[in-house]
C-alpha cells in the first residue's frame, strides 16, 4: 500500500495536517488553526507568537497583560485552563516549545536589550541563555533537542546563529550585510529555513545546519518571511505581503512548486505546522 500510495503520488504528495496561525479576521482576531489547505479556520485564542507542545496538547503564547507588557501564557489546545509562566518588565516573545516538552526557549527584554531565555511549562526554572549587548530573537529548538538557533544581531546586522540548548557555544551561521532572520529547524534536523533581505525582498532560504550549501527558494518582489516545516520535512510554510493584506503560503521543500493558502483581506501569520488537528485537552 505504501508503494502504491507513493507511486501515485508521483511526487506531488498535498500538504496535510493543520496550519497555526494568527489573524486579525473577525472571527479569528487572535489565534486559530485550519486545514493546510486553508479551509475550516477556527479561532483559538486571544494572543501573539503561538507554538504547539510537541504533544499537540497545548499551545504557548503571548498576550499583553495590565502591567503593560506581553507575558507568556499556555493552555490547552481548546483554549482551556489558561497558566500565565512569565510575569516580568520585558517583551516575552516567540515561544519556541523544546521537542521533550519539558522547556519553551523565547525572547525578551526585561533590561531594555532583547535576549533568549528558557522557562519551565509551570512558569519554574527561568535562565538567560544570552548575554549580547544586541538584539537576541527568534528561538527555535533542533528537532533533537540539543541546540537552538536564533537571530542576534551582534555582527552589526541580524544573521542566524546556533547554540547548545545551554546557551554554550554560539556560532554564526550566516554572514551577509542585510537582515538574515527566523531560523526554523528542518524536522529532521538536517537543514535550517531563514528569510533573508538579501535580494532587496524578503525570501525563504535553506542551508545545511552548519550552514552551508544555501539555496534561495522564493523570487520575487513582494516579502516573503517567517518560513514553519510541515512534520513531514516536504513543505515550508511561510507569510507573504499583499499589501495592506498578509497571506500564507506553501513551497515545496525542494522549492519546485507553491501553493496560496489564504487569500483575503485580513492579515494572516503562520506560527506553526501541526500533523493533525490539536488534541483535546484531557478534562480535569
Ligand atoms: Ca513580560
Ligand atoms: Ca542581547
Ligand atoms: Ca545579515
Ligand atoms: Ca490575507
Amino acid at each position: 500500500m505504501l508503494i502504491l500510495a507513493a507511486c501515485a503520488g508521483g511526487g506531488t504528495s498535498e500538504p496535510v495536517g493543520q496550519i497555526g496561525f494568527v489573524s486579525n479576521a473577525s472571527g479569528i482576531a487572535g489565534i486559530g488553526v485550519m486545514n493546510a489547505d486553508g479551509s475550516r479556520p477556527s479561532r483559538l485564542a486571544d494572543g501573539i507568537f503561538p507554538d504547539w507542545s510537541p504533544d499537540g496538547h497545548q499551545i504557548a503564547f503571548a498576550q499583553r497583560t495590565a502591567d503593560g507588557n506581553l507575558d507568556l501564557f499556555i493552555l490547552g489546545a481548546e483554549g482551556l485552563n489558561e497558566l500565565r509562566i512569565t510575569d516580568d518588565p520585558g517583551n516575552d516573545v516567540h515561544a519556541s516549545w523544546s521537542p521533550d516538552g519539558q522547556w519553551i526557549a523565547f525572547a525578551s527584554d526585561p533590561g531594555g536589550n532583547q535576549d533568549i531565555y528558557v522557562v519551565r511549562p509551570d512558569g519554574s526554572g527561568r535562565t538567560r541563555l544570552t548575554t549580547a549587548e544586541a538584539v537576541d530573537l527568534t528561538p527555535d529548538w533542533s528537532p533533537d533537542g540539543s541546540k537552538i538557533a536564533f537571530t542576534s544581531s551582534r555582527d552589526g546586522n541580524l544573521e542566524i546563529y546556533v547554540m547548545n540548548a545551554d546557551g554554550s557555544d554560539q556560532t554564526q551561521l550566516t554572514a551577509d550585510q542585510e537582515v538574515d532572520a527566523n531560523p526554523a529547524w528542518s524536522p529532521d534536523g538536517s537543514k535550517i529555513a531563514f528569510d533573508s533581505f538579501r535580494t532587496g525582498s524578503a525570501e525563504i532560504y535553506v542551508m545545511d545546519a552548519d550552514g552551508s550549501d544555501l539555496r534561495q527558494l522564493t523570487f520575487g518582489t513582494n516579502h516573503s518571511f517567517d518560513p514553519v516545516w510541515s512534520p513531514d520535512g516536504k513543505w515550508i510554510a511561510f507569510n507573504r505581503t499583499f499589501e495592506p493584506s498578509q497571506e500564507i503560503i506553501l513551497v515545496r521543500a525542494n522549492g519546485s512548486r507553491e501553493i496560496r493558502v489564504t487569500d483575503n483581506s485580513d492579515q494572516e501569520f503562520v506560527s506553526a505546522w501541526l500533523a493533525e488537528e490539536p488534541a483535546a485537552d484531557p478534562a480535569p
